[in-house]
């Protein structure tokens, strides 16, 4: 018998791809380019986390009503018809929201394996989220800080390393691979929120931990004070440090991936995040300036030379070194940053 063609599901692949091409930069291009088995399914567990993490970001939301979307975000992809129209009409990706009943629709057309991976992620995020949207509850140490970023990026990680070896692109070690997983997360996020300074300050958002910055100065908004320029490069360099702290582990898990559109999807926000976080270096711009971006040539270029794993190394070690022959030798962080680079010579 003919099978009838169901026009309905182009209608809604072509909302969903939408919705990423509107809600993502950097991503869209990546998650397109995925072979057919995954690309669906990425699509989807990107737009839920986008969903969520819109919550997240929605500072006009009272906390009462927040928390309480956070916890059960993962109750609500399962609930057909569900759309969101509370949120402030500034938030950037509210229309993902108004419009969630195309996206729930297309998560409950995936594997059940592909909605149990992206379910059991946005869980544990959105609980993170919640404690970390508390009253009374921040970013204060260093535990905090990789703990935060665990939350709302180094699951991320993990979920996709689940999906890469449940399918079989993958060999089932990615997926045991936890550790490297989530540095692959935490290096985006950390670049990030170095990154998004003023931007996070304005919305009255912290995600710098006190540990660090508590050695620059009494308050955090303080280091944008013309007077604390040199405290605020210092503590700019440690934030740097940090993040440099998860490149050897992004290189030994980028060394695992085997499928050209996985390594590709993967590799392609790394490099972005290490020539990111190069432009920020020694930048003092980032505390008087929001949205720095590496020059859209850059991104090309990156984006067409990161196909393998020697390559890729090569572009780490490039910016590596830019980096270091960037710092300053009196700042404190000078031995550490060369230190840092130094680990990734000799890997892959
Ligand atoms: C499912 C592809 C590849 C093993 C929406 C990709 C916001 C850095 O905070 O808008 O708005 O300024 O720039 C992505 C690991 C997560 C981590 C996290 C889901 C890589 C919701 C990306 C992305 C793991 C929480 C950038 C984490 O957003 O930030 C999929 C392997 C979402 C990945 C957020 C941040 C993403 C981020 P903000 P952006
Ligand atoms: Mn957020
Ligand atoms: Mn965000
Ligand atoms: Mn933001
Ligand atoms: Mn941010
Ligand atoms: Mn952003």
């Amino acid at each position: 018998p003919k099978t009838k063609y169901d026009y309905s599901k182009d209608k809604m692949r072509e909302r969903l791809y939408h919705h990423l091409n509107m809600t993502s930069r950097s991503f869209a291009a990546v998650i397109q380019d995925l072979d057919e088995e995954l690309k669906d399914a990425i699509c989807l567990f990107y737009l839920v986390l986008r969903g969520l993490d819109t919550i997240e970001d929605d500072m006009t939301i009272e906390l009462d009503t927040k928390i309480p979307y956070l916890k059960t975000f993962h109750e609500i992809i399962y609930q057909k018809g569900w759309t969101f129209t509370k949120n402030g009409p500034n938030e950037k990706d509210r229309q993902l929201l108004v419009e969630f009943d195309v996206v729930i629709e297309g998560f409950l057309k995936l594997k059940p394996a592909y909605q149990t991976i992206i379910a059991d992620i946005t869980e544990r995020m959105g609980n993170g989220m919640a404690h970390y949207a508390t009253a009374g509850i921040h970013v204060e140490t260093i535990a905090d800080y990789d703990e935060y970023c665990h939350y709302v990026a180094g699951l991320v990680g993990l979920g996709l390393s689940e999906m890469f070896s449940a399918c079989g692109f993958e060999s089932p070690l990615v997926a045991k691979r936890k550790d490297l997983s989530n540095s692959m997360g935490l290096f985006l996020q950390k670049t990030n929120i170095t990154r998004d300074y003023l931007e996070d300050l304005r919305d009255n958002r912290r995600f710098w931990p006190k540990e660090i910055w508590g050695l620059y100065a009494e308050k955090m908004e303080d280091l944008v004070k013309p007077e604390n320029c040199d405290k605020a490069k210092e503590c700019l360099s440690h934030m740097v440090w940090n993040a440099m702290g998860h490149m050897k582990d992004v290189l030994e898990y980028l060394e695992m991936i085997k499928n050209p559109s996985c390594f590709k999807f993967c590799a392609i926000p790394q490099v972005m995040a290490i020539a990111t976080l190069n432009m920020l270096h020694t930048n003092y711009k980032i505390f008087t300036h929001e949205n720095i971006k590496i020059r859209k040539g850059e991104t090309v270029w990156l984006m067409k030379e990161s196909d393998n794993i020697d390559k890729v190394a090569a572009i780490f070690r490039l910016y590596a070194r830019q980096i270091n022959n960037k710092s300053n030798p009196l700042d404190p962080h000078f031995v550490n940053i060369g230190v840092a680079c130094g680990e990734i010579e000799q890997i892959c």
